[in-house]
């Protein structure tokens, strides 16, 4: 770690911490909330990794007062949190359980008291089972769901809500909850994926209407994005040839655009019937991508590392292989550290879509490291620290470049139920002792409140 002084932010820079409502809440059953497909897929045999479930996490629903105070005394502006749509709506339609909305009414006055802005995602990955059972994103009609669900929060919270996020990585929910089946809903669609990608979107569009109608604050929605590196047999860029830079070119189109041109651009890449293995005139209906391309306020960068791109091996249908980068350190999740591609994300953003893109937030960036308690109950994260320094001196650079970034939320305030890999990736500034649900500031809270206190 570079012993520079970290670089100034501007004074109105928002600095944040996100979390979602399936890895914190816990009171899976309470107050009427309905089964999500994540309540479904954790409690199947074999799913999770260490065999737990989201039933409990870090039962944020009753220590939600607790953990703001955590967060007023970091001192963030900003809180990313989601809103479970099975509490709003048990059966993703219909009318709202006052219920669940009394928990998000009581969590959005709380954080305000304090001076934090809620800034609020529709839909984290928990969607409601009866939604799945009747085809889920497949299924036009949810995009349909989503939006009048999304009216109804606006509705209830749209007064004091700063900023509004419709969907958290539509790519990775489709990548790994629809074709590789490692997340809920388990799906492997590899004959005909594409509608879970359109209806996303459709949703994503429909939503924005709804929030326009009845709330006050910002829209946007919350991408993961990764550059596509090409590399060679050894995974370094020095052995790439064409084909592995080729392989990287449609890699990025998957990962980078797929989501990102019809938001921004209103139409998808060129060769998306390659990529989508489908013919999108019978999935995507006139009107649809002026709905998807409507005005954002911000968009939403969900940073973690870039991705190893190699030629496809012959029996690969795909038109990429994909491949661990050598020459970085990792992370518990075996990511590796790449500070550099988080400017290169932001910058490669800026010069793709020129004006049509608004202002951007890291909505999310942050990494696992096996985390415990020393004897003096201080949790040593050092190379915690290291990252998020690096990586937020990547922002800096961007800034420097010219591109427009306005907030940076770090993944996650707590230790939380890492989606497949359970209870064992610990990704907070908190830990927190999952047996005793006891919390304790690591040292990277203590640096990141210092960080936050200097730019004020
Ligand atoms: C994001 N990948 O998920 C999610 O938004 C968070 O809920 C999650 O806890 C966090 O990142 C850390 O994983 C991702 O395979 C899951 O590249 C997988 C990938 C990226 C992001």
């Amino acid at each position: 770690m570079t012993d520079e002084p970290l670089p100034d932010f501007p004074p109105d820079f928002r600095w944040g911490v996100s979390t979602a409502a399936y890895q914190i809440e816990g009171a899976a059953g309470e107050d009427g909330r309905g089964p999500s497909i994540w309540d479904t897929f954790s409690h199947q045999p074999d799913r999770i990794g260490d065999g737990s479930t989201g039933d409990v996490t870090c039962d944020h629903y009753h220590r939600y007062a607790g953990d703001v105070a955590l967060m007023a005394d970091l001192g963030v502006r900003t809180y990313r949190f989601s809103v479970a749509w099975p509490r709003i709506q048990p059966a993703g339609q219909g009318a709202p359980d006052p219920r669940g909305l009394a928990f998000y009414d009581r969590l959005v006055d709380a954080l305000l008291e304090r001076g934090i802005e809620p800034a609020v995602t529709l839909f984290h990955w928990d969607l409601p089972q009866p939604l799945q059972d009747a085809g889920g994103w497949t299924n036009r009609d949810t995009a349909a769901r989503f939006g009048e669900y999304a009216e109804i929060v606006a509705r209830a919270l749209g007064d004091r809500v700063a900023l509004w996020m419709t969907l958290n990585e539509p790519f990775i929910h489709f990548a790994l909850g629809h074709l590789l089946g490692l997340h809920a809903p388990g799906r492997q669609l590899l004959d005909d994926p594409f509608p879970v990608v359109h209806h996303q979107l459709l949703g994503h569009g429909l939503a924005t209407a709804a929030i326009r109608r009845h709330a006050s604050g910002g829209v946007a929605i919350a991408n993961n994005y990764s550059p596509a590196w090409a590399v060679g047999p050894d995974g370094t860029p020095d052995t790439a040839d064409g084909a592995d830079r080729a392989a990287a070119v449609a890699y990025d189109a998957f990962h980078n655009r797929l989501f990102t041109d019809p938001l921004l651009r209103g139409r998808y890449p060129d060769g998306i019937d390659q990529l989508a293995g489908v013919d999108p005139d019978r999935v995507v209906l006139d009107g649809d991508l002026d709905i998807i391309s409507a005005r954002l306020d911000v968009l939403g960068v969900n940073y973690y590392q870039p991705t190893g791109v190699r030629a496809p091996a012959p029996d690969n249908p795909l038109p990429f292989d994909l491949t661990a980068l050598s020459g970085y350190p990792t992370t518990a999740f075996g990511w590796p550290v790449v500070p550099a591609g988080l400017t290169q994300t932001l910058v490669m953003l800026a010069d793709r879509y020129g004006d049509a893109l608004p202002p951007m937030w890291i909505t999310e960036n942050g990494c696992c490291y096996d985390d415990k308690p020393g004897p003096d109950a201080v949790v040593a994260d050092h190379d915690r620290i290291a990252y998020l320094d690096a990586h937020i001196r990547a922002v800096r650079a961007a800034l420097d470049a010219g591109v427009r970034v306005d907030g940076y939320c770090v993944w996650s305030l707590l230790d939380n139920w890492e989606w497949a890999e359970g209870f064992t990736k610990r990704f907070g500034l908190v830990h927190v002792d999952f047996d005793t649900q006891r919390r304790t500031p690591k040292a990277s809270y203590a640096w990141y409140r210092d960080l936050i206190a200097r730019t004020r």
